[in-house]
């Protein structure tokens, strides 16, 4: 099949690109792309024409996996000059998603149609990277150059409605007709002699922002926390004012010196490979695509608390009822209003219209009898976390739930397999551990069983991806992956603060380096009741609850909070602390700097990633990185603790570990000795 097919209807050239999966624009879709619309120019028969693509998509952008490497002609900029200089207008007609490069095709075209399910976007900062094919120059003439550094910045597609609005497209097609409706819509240019217009050529826009530097820093005042330890951000706003201040041609050349800073950079090599790690987690060495997943059309979910509600709203959000037990009509009716309320209040910011959270709130079936359940696809556990009460409740559930049903659980330390013995068949039971808010956060950690058998593992896989988490598997361990990596840091932490550094200092190194608070802070959002509940250990945090300080929700913790919940460093905590290094006669030896903290912090990490790779709990490093990032916001500009330790190196991590009396793993002083690595 070529890449390219031109066909001419009456007067029109229809180009359609068809290069799986997602059409994204490495050299053979730009030659294709170039030799079709130098046809179509040439070809006296066509009058104008129409770039489609087949598939499921338009183009998806250019080809990541060609960054880094000697690009092939003719590139991307050539191809665009030759599209905006024709004198036969090109209508793009999208479908999918136009992103990146594929944005800046549809965008340098004379005019764009898309289908109302379309979105298009620049989410070139997501890969550290910013639009060098004339994005940040031309957005801005189309939607101002305020708007423009909302979109480039933030990444995030928007729905072509809402582009139509904002003057990003020109018409919307009919859903389906889309090649139809672009057809049409060429005649009807070419029959009202609408002239050609070139994006490059308007002015209005940004003449308006013209000499005026405050729209720029007043935009990087307001987004300092988000785009802190980043360098794509402030790249993107340089060539957006480039946009503005300085002709076209030479804001493209600007574009490009921009472009080429942050393309070296490690953080655009850090999200690089952060983007197909977060794809590789789906890939599973000994469950190939014959393993088809079992059709999950109905959920049961045990347990209408916090947890079990947020766990709910995924699947109901996804078009699948759930069934919700809880164990008293009380707790029942809690778990219901509590559901209501975050529909209520999505609908009330207008992300959703109040007839989807009646349908949605419909499509619950409450119930206090466990037998509500029997005839569910799958049934999930999101009951108190006690082995014993968890065993009890499989065996109920297995005695009930109807043959080959998934039974899942939603523990995050418990040993699944105890948990699935309790049952005649384990091999259906699986672990599906949420992580709070269940129905915001992206990470879900499947847990596979020794007996879990290979359909019951694909099934969750793949409903993961239809309720927009992304899955990663895990081997049954002590608080399986991202818990058990990420626990390393907090007992770093707490044995930190002993030395010297203050819960203040060590939080502000931990966000300056890209976390978007530090772990002091983070425990006293959670509860210090909470975390560590059921160790008999003296700890810190248990020092502190024993003087009545749990957090932020009461009397504050390692910080006093005022009304408004800002910190401050806190005298009783320092009191506290100072008690506990002098029992453990840890002598206080000063302050550190930033990085020292963050080494001290973040080894033991990698340490323990290391072991979770060795023991074989995670497939790959990769996978520990993406349960990090998504589970815990390590930042992605860093890709994740496995490739993070890489960027520093192996030896200096096992020189740093040693050097604070820490055992490194076999697999990473083994790595270190070999000049080998993680994930390069
Ligand atoms: C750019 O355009 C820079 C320009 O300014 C400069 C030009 C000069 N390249 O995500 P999926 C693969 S930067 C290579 O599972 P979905 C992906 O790895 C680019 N490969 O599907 C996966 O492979 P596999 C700006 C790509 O339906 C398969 O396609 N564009 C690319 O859930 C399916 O992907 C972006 O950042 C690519 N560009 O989502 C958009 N895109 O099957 C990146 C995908 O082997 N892409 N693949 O695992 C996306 O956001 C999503 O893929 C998309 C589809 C929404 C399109």
């Amino acid at each position: 099949m070529p890449v390219a097919t031109l066909e001419v209807i009456d007067g029109i050239g229809l180009i359609t690109i068809d290069s799986p999966p997602v059409n994204a624009l490495g050299v053979d879709v730009r030659r294709g792309l170039d030799a079709a619309i130098r046809e179509s120019l040439a070809a006296d028969d066509v009058n104008a024409i129409v770039l489609t693509c087949g598939g499921r998509t338009f183009f998806a952008g250019a080809d990541i996996s060609e960054f880094g490497k000697p690009l092939e002609r003719p590139d991307l900029l050539e191809v665009l000059a030759t599209i905006e200089n024709s004198a036969k207008p090109v209508i793009a007609a999208i479908h999918g998603t136009a992103l990146g490069g594929g944005c800046e095709t549809a965008i340098v075209c004379h005019y764009r149609i898309a289908v109302p399910s379309a979105r298009v976007g620049l989410p070139e900062v997501n890969l550290g990277l910013l639009p060098s094919a004339g994005g940040t120059q031309r957005l801005p003439r189309l939607v101002g150059v305020e708007q423009a550094m909302e979109i480039v910045s933030g990444g995030a597609p928007i729905a072509a409605p809402q582009a139509l609005e904002l003057g990003m497209v020109d018409a919307l097609a009919r859903e389906g007709q889309l090649r139809q409706d672009a057809i049409a819509f060429a005649r009807r240019i070419l029959q009202e002699g609408r002239p050609l217009v070139r994006v490059r050529d308007r002015q209005e826009l940004v003449a308006a922002a013209r000499g005026k530097p405050e729209i720029y820093a007043k935009f990087l005042a307001k987004n300092a926390n988000s785009f802190r330890g980043r360098r794509a951000p402030f790249n993107i706003v340089k060539a957006i004012e480039a946009a503005a201040e300085l002709p076209f041609d030479e804001g493209m050349k600007r574009e490009a010196e921009l472009f080429r800073e942050v393309h070296d950079s490690a953080e655009s090599a850090a999200q690089r490979y952060y983007f197909f790690a977060e794809r590789d987690t789906a890939r599973i060495p000994d469950i190939g695509n014959d393993v088809r997943p079992l059709p999950v059309k109905s959920v049961g979910v045990i347990g209408a608390g916090t947890m079990g509600g947020g766990i709910a709203m995924n699947f109901l959000n996804a078009g699948i009822p759930v069934t919700l037990v809880e164990m008293n009509q009380a707790a029942l009716e809690r778990g219901l209003a509590t559901i209501r309320r975050n529909y209520e209040s999505t609908a009330h910011k207008g992300r959703m219209t109040l007839e989807a959270v009646e349908k949605r709130m419909a499509a619950i079936t409450p119930s206090v009898d466990l037998a509500a359940v029997t005839n569910v696809d799958l049934v999930i556990e999101a009951i108190y976390e006690e082995i014993g009460i968890k065993k009890d409740l499989f065996a109920r559930l297995d005695a009930i739930v109807r043959a080959r049903a998934i039974l899942a659980s939603n523990t995050s330390f418990l040993n699944l397999d105890v948990i699935a013995d309790a049952t005649r068949r384990p091999e259906d039971v699986v672990g599906l551990h949420f992580f709070s808010p269940a129905n915001v956060m992206r990470l879900l950690e499947v847990v596979r069983g020794a007996k879990t058998r290979k359909q019951v593992v694909a099934t969750a896989m793949s409903l993961a991806r239809t309720i927009r988490k992304v899955p990663v598997l895990s081997r049954v361990g002590y608080g399986f992956i991202a818990n058990r990596v990420m626990a390393a840091r907090m007992a770093e932490a707490d044995s930190l603060v002993l030395e010297g550094p203050t819960p203040t200092e060590v939080d502000r190194a931990i966000y300056e380096f890209g976390f978007a608070m530090g772990p002091f802070r983070m425990i006293d959002l959670v509860g210090l009741d909470v975390i560590g509940r059921d160790s008999d250990e003296r700890t810190l945090a248990g020092d502190l609850v024993k003087r009545g300080r749990l957090g932020q929700k009461m009397n504050g913790g390692f910080y006093d909070y005022d009304e408004k919940r800002n910190p401050t460093p806190s005298a009783v905590a320092a009191e506290v602390i100072a008690e506990f290094a002098a029992s453990k006669g840890v002598r206080n030896t000063g302050p550190l700097q930033a990085d020292e903290i963050v080494a001290r912090l973040l080894y033991p990490v990698v340490n323990e990633g290391a072991r979770v790779l060795e023991e074989g709990i995670a497939l790959r490093a990769s996978d520990i990185d993406v349960a990090c990032v998504l589970g815990y916001g390590w930042p992605v500009q860093t890709g994740g603790p496995m490739f993070w330790g890489d960027t520093v190196g192996l030896s200096r991590i096992v020189e740093g570990l040693r050097a604070r009396g820490v055992r490194p793993a076999n697999l990473l002083i083994e790595k270190a000795a070999n000049g080998g690595s993680f994930t390069r």
